[in-house]
């Protein structure tokens, strides 16, 4: 096999006029202009309207490129494509080779008799996918399209969300956004093998199939070489002349991989070679963690489980939705995705579940979620839409199925495939949907078609027809009873309050969460000063989840829980601090009725520009309320307290593989912490559990005081150790009688890190800290605390730009809910 790549240096240029730019690929159109100074930032302020523009042009790309002899002896040269975005038309040397419509895709096309030896050229062109869309939609309309995005998107194979979406604008890219490359063989070469494991006690038992693609019956060989993270190499070997070859590798004792906060993640390397009288014909390498994994499903009195297992161990799913880093695609950079992954697995989270509505991600995002221990429940790339579902459609996406399983199936972190985000359940709301053509049309797409190509490439691993689902066929989508659920009455639909996740059991939610602003710092990226207003023109226009209310919907859950924000950074901290308490009142109760709930993955992690949206890290990367606070809400072990009638039941939570013997204490105290009521008692949390420890009934507890003035505050203590700690307030924060917590603050330097001590005179809730001129990660963030002492680490190499120990003492800010009266 002789691999020359076409990556790196091209020109490109509007179709046919003006003047050529450089361009780099992989990489994209706006990424281009935007590098060449062609157009300003498309997220500053309302700029996207000029970048929308843009997107309606065709571009072309051109490069020329050496072909060695060497490569030309190949009886089959391949220009092989990873990536197309998405109406390509392609041209060797002067010559249309080839035209593509599926960004998901990979392609290879012969082009062996059009390159001739020395300098050859290629030539790309991408047609309008807006243009495109407009014009199909005038041709063949669909009855309903979602909300917030270009009409017609599904008439087209690319992501989504370029179309504009609920948290994003409308500016669809193109251009050759993943590795191109051409490739030589003869003889026979390796299709991407499939690794299946079983697992005994003590044993990994690997099997390696191997499809081989022949143009001759020669004898070859195929070697599997595993090496272990300890060096340790196991390897096997068979010869054949057929068409396909299966290996077998016996691992003792393997390392196993274990998901974020049960175990390491040790990785594999697995290498399958082909050869031919010794000479090397083909390779393919690939990472692999050992483990079982599986959706185990069974009856039970709630109906059915929906629990992911891992090595035979019942995982509570906790983490979020994800979407891309960016709208250009090319600037989700394996870094950011690292930065992502990291935040993620720092704050307890076990899962992440990859939307249907954009991409596949990249290979390394893979293998980062193995690295990092983040299960992955991944969409097909469908999402809140119909299709027409013609024979070319069809055609389309098996073959993107067929691509993206075949990459992405040897992974340790994937849990599953699933066939949409949506569509069953939108399906059946969808009053015109209700055709029987549509019906039947439905069903073809997701529960034959995809479900063949699942279980064709994938068989050991679930096939779930859509997020939500109950199992597919129209059968209660949203449903408690099985499979997952998207809990989104608050918020969205019947806009409840967020103590109504409450009536809503689920076996796993999949999606819920709330909206917030991007922090303050982020906000200033993309506005002028006079944008810095909650429901400025610009900041609406930054909301694009078109409910109708702007950020006023953000305003109205505020106002339940805090009192009015009387300016624009309080409006922001506001915004954090609700939507924190939401996705924690929500993680809670479902993590209190584990066993019966097994997920609870929030909408969303990251965002793709700075807008007021549901995520937990806003676009620049910096973590909002949530983010910092999941630390504590998805903490192995839980303290969780649920007001539920006239008691207030604490319950114990445990993702532990291990009993905990612990302490709880509670105490009642007064807004200047005076300790009027406490209790202690001695436990032990049974591994993977969910208790109620014990009830207090409110009205003991409130005998004689002030409900507006005293809080519950509670701690699981081990070994001197706080495992977790939780607060009640008996009437909300805007209505508590809040003493001036005074805060003194004193700075120490040690190596690798700052120790910020804080005394506080009172109790204080929600104390948020932040610097203006620099960023950090503080271990703590939007904490409450009794009045006394807490210490907030900020590591050092988790700071933007080196600081002294007086600069943080000068320029700290400190911002409590008390501080919004
Ligand atoms: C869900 C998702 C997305 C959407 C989000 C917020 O339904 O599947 O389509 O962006 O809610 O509305």
């Amino acid at each position: 096999m002789n691999t020359i790549s076409l990556n790196g240096a091209w020109k490109m240029r509007e179709n046919g006029t003006g003047e050529w730019i450089p361009a780099v690929v992989p990489g994209s159109v706006f990424c281009d202009l935007l590098a060449a100074n062609k157009l300003e930032d498309p997220y500053f302020r309302d700029n996207d309207i000029i970048a929308r523009e843009f997107a309606s042009r065709d571009y072309e790309y051109v490069r020329t490129f050496a072909v060695t002899e060497e490569l030309l002896a190949n009886e089959k040269v391949l220009l092989k494509c990873y990536g197309l975005d998405t109406l390509a038309t392609i041209y060797v040397n002067g010559q249309k080779i080839a035209e593509t419509d599926d960004i998901h895709r990979t392609y290879e096309f012969d082009v062996k008799a059009i390159l001739s030896e020395g300098e050859n050229e290629i030539r790309i062109v991408f047609a309008s996918a807006l243009e495109y869309v407009r014009e199909m939609n005038r041709k063949l309309p669909f009855e309903y399209n979602i909300k917030d995005t270009t009409f017609g998107f599904p008439h087209i194979r690319k992501a989504h969300n370029m179309f504009g979406w609920d948290s994003e604008p409308e500016i669809p890219d193109a251009g050759i956004w993943r590795d191109i490359e051409l490739i030589g063989w003869s003889a026979v070469r390796l299709d991407t093998p499939y690794v299946r494991q079983t697992h005994t006690p003590g044993c990994a038992d690997l099997t390696i199939e191997v499809l081989l693609e022949r143009l001759a019956s020669d004898a070859v060989s195929v070697q599997a070489l595993l090496t272990a993270p300890d060096g340790t190499v196991y390897e096997t070997c068979v010869q054949t002349q057929e068409e396909q070859a299966v290996l077998a590798l016996k691992v003792e004792n393997p390392a196993l991989w274990w998901p974020n906060g049960y175990g390491d993640q040790p990785i594999y390397t697995l290498r399958v070679t082909l050869k031919k009288d010794g000479e090397e014909l083909d390779a393919h390498e690939m990472r692999i963690g050992l483990r079982s994994m599986r959706v185990r499903r069974e009856p039970d009195q709630w109906g059915e489980s929906f629990e992911i297992e891992v090595n035979g161990v019942g995982i509570f799913a906790k983490g979020g939705d994800y979407i891309p880093l960016d709208k250009f695609l090319p600037r989700e950079t394996e870094d950011r995705l690292e930065k992502m992954f990291r935040d993620c697995a720092a704050v307890h989270h076990t899962c992440m579940r990859i939307w249907g509505g954009a991409i596949f991600p990249s290979d390394a995002f893979y293998d980062l979620a193995d690295r990092y221990g983040i299960i992955l429940w991944q969409d097909f790339m469908f999402a809140c839409a119909l299709y027409h579902y013609t024979p070319e459609f069809e055609a389309n996406i098996i073959a993107e199925t067929r691509d993206n399983i075949k990459r992405l199936r040897h992974h340790a972190c994937l849990a599953l495939w699933c066939g949409s985000n949506e569509n069953e359940w939108l399906f059946d709301e969808w009053e015109h949907t209700k055709t029987m053509q549509k019906r039947r049309d439905y069903i073809r797409q997701y529960e034959v078609v995809l479900a063949d190509v699942a279980k064709k490439y994938d068989p050991d691993r679930l096939y779930w027809p859509s997020s939500p689902s109950s199992d597919g066929f129209f059968h209660d989508a949203n449903g408690g009873e099985m499979g997952d659920i998207h809990c989104w009455d608050v918020w969205h639909n019947a806009i409840k309050p967020y103590t109504a996740y409450k009536e809503y059991p689920s076996r796993f939610t999949s999606e819920f969460g709330l909206q917030s602003f991007p922090t303050m710092k982020t906000i200033r990226e993309f506005t002028l000063p006079e944008d810095r207003e909650v429901c400025s023109y610009i900041m609406d226009y930054h909301q694009r989840n078109g409910n109708g209310y702007g950020n006023a919907h953000i305003l109205y859950y505020v106002l339940q829980d805090l009192p009015y924000p009387h300016d624009f950074e309080k409006a922001v901290y506001a915004s954090h601090v609700v939507q924190s308490e939401c996705v924690r009142f929500g993680s809670e109760y479902w993590r209190r009725i584990r066993g019966r709930c097994m997920g609870a993955l929030y909408w969303q992690v990251g965002d793709c520009w700075q807008a007021p949206t549901w995520a937990s890290i806003d676009y620049a990367g910096r973590w909002k309320a949530l983010h910092y606070r999941s630390r504590h809400f998805f903490a192995p072990v839980l303290l969780s307290i649920d007001e539920e009638g006239a008691n207030l039941d604490l319950y114990t939570v445990s993702d532990r593989m291990e009993d905990t013997s612990c302490t709880l204490r509670w105490f009642l105290k007064n807004a200047t912490s005076e300790v009027i009521r406490s209790g202690e008692m001695e436990l032990c949390v049974k591994n993977g559990s969910s208790a109620c420890v014990l009830s207090l009934p409110k009205a003991e507890l409130l005998e004689g005081v002030n409900p507006r003035e005293v809080y519950l505050e509670a701690e699981l203590v081990a070994d001197g150790v706080c495992l977790n700690r939780n607060w009640f307030l008996f009437v909300k924060p805007k209505h508590f009688l809040f003493k001036d917590p005074n805060f003194q603050v004193e700075v120490q330097e040690e190596e690798n890190a700052f120790c910020i001590r804080l005394q506080a005179q009172a109790y204080a809730r929600y104390v948020y800290l932040d610097f203006d001129e620099f960023d950090c990660l503080f271990d703590d963030n939007y904490f409450d605390m009794s009045k006394g002492e807490k210490t907030v680490r900020i590591t050092k190499d988790t700071l933007s730009k080196p600081v002294s120990a007086e600069e943080i003492t000068n320029s700290l800010r400190i911002m409590t809910v008390a501080d919004l009266f």
